[in-house]
């Protein structure tokens, strides 16, 4: 039998958040449990969308979500599966999730002092063909911890920049699942091993290559770009970057996918603002913040083409920012791009 398969230590999620945890001494353990409880969401997620298609799971539920995008049973499954297990792991004040217009206040006998903002199942309008769909995760500490616990919330603990993020991650439902996750000291990746129902360690510290040949953005958007962006792209077409060399176009239009093979390979995702978008389409805090979070602690850069993403402060909970993020040397080249051309 393969060495491998008889691993006598695998190094599972939960183990994982024990030894980030050990590095803080006045930790007590509620992060941990917090992640772990985000960890069984996604083994009930990935298990729900292995299934979709033969429980007949896929298609409309009928229902439309705050985005007037038809809501999938997935999404629905997903949004309550995550609802349910934050709110039993007792650590939650507040939950903002993309399938819903405004924040869950948890009841006082869960309530504790995480705010946690998810989008439960990214990418589904992806789920009737099968293309990778994932879960995006970020987590606040309560400014003002006795203030939550009391019931005094207020959405000032939950517009804040990126940067005040405690950990942040996704998980993927591809060929199999993958989890991406930091509490701030780099970033792991995880594979679920379906015969053990553990996320098990595969990427022990990822690092994005500072430079990449590949290019990731919705070229159907193209008549609508800013002069930067249009450049950056004739750019990587013409191979002014790689010795006459053209990059390649990957976009699979699920950020979950896009951004896991960015993060792997290097180059470059973007979602630019444009004529049709004038502030993009990804929202800030549950898809923009934890994919910069994630991308800044491997090594790379996430910016609105201006600005380090990581710094906005978010003005609603489901406002949206344009995104241009992955490896370093990429990311600063549309920067200087943007500054060359007074481009916004
Ligand atoms: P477009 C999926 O609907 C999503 O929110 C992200 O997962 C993805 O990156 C983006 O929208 C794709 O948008 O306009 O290219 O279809």
């Amino acid at each position: 039998v393969d060495a491998q398969l008889l691993q006598t230590d695998p190094l599972t999620l939960s183990a994982w958040i024990l030894t980030q945890q050990h590095r803080s001494p006045n930790a007590r353990g509620r992060l941990t449990v917090l992640l772990n409880a985000i960890g069984v969401g996604c083994k009930f997620v990935a298990s729900a969308v292995r299934r979709a298609g033969l429980a007949g799971m896929m298609g409309m539920a009928g229902s439309e979500n705050v985005q007037g995008e038809d809501q999938k049973k997935l999404d629905v499954i997903a949004n309550e599966v995550f609802k349910n297990s934050l709110r039993r792991s007792g650590q939650c004040c507040i939950l903002i999730t993309e399938e819903e217009d405004e924040p869950i206040f948890i009841e006082k006998e869960h309530r504790g002092i995480y705010i946690v903002v998810f989008d439960p199942l990214d990418g589904s309008s992806n789920i009737d063909c099968g293309v990778s769909v994932g879960t995006i995760f970020g987590i606040y500490k309560a400014k003002d911890p006795q203030a939550e616990l009391a019931g005094n919330s207020t959405l000032d603990d939950v517009l804040r920049p990126g940067t005040e993020m405690v950990a942040a991650g996704y998980c993927m439902y591809g060929s199999m699942a993958y989890m991406m996750i930091t509490t701030g000291n780099g970033v792991a990746g995880f594979t679920l091993d379906p015969t053990l129902g553990e996320f098990v360690i595969t990427h022990p510290k990822v690092q994005v290559p500072p430079r990449g040949t590949i290019y990731s953005i919705n070229e159907g958007n193209a008549a609508n770009w800013d002069p930067a962006t249009t450049k950056y792209v004739e750019n990587c077409k013409s191979g002014k970057y790689n010795n006459g060399k053209p990059y390649s176009l990957r976009y699979v239009g699920s950020m979950v996918a896009d951004v896991h093979r960015t993060l792997l390979y290097g180059g470059i995702f973007m979602y630019p603002a444009d004529k049709k978008n004038p502030n993009g389409k990804l929202r800030v805090l549950y898809e923009c913040f934890p994919m910069a979070f994630l991308v800044e602690q491997a090594g790379g850069k996430a910016t609105t083409g201006t600005a380090r993403t990581m710094e906005m402060v978010p003005t609603s909970i489901h406002g949206r920012a344009p995104i241009y993020l992955g490896s370093k040397e990429e990311v600063e080249e549309i920067e200087r791009l943007k500054k060359e051309c007074g481009c916004q």
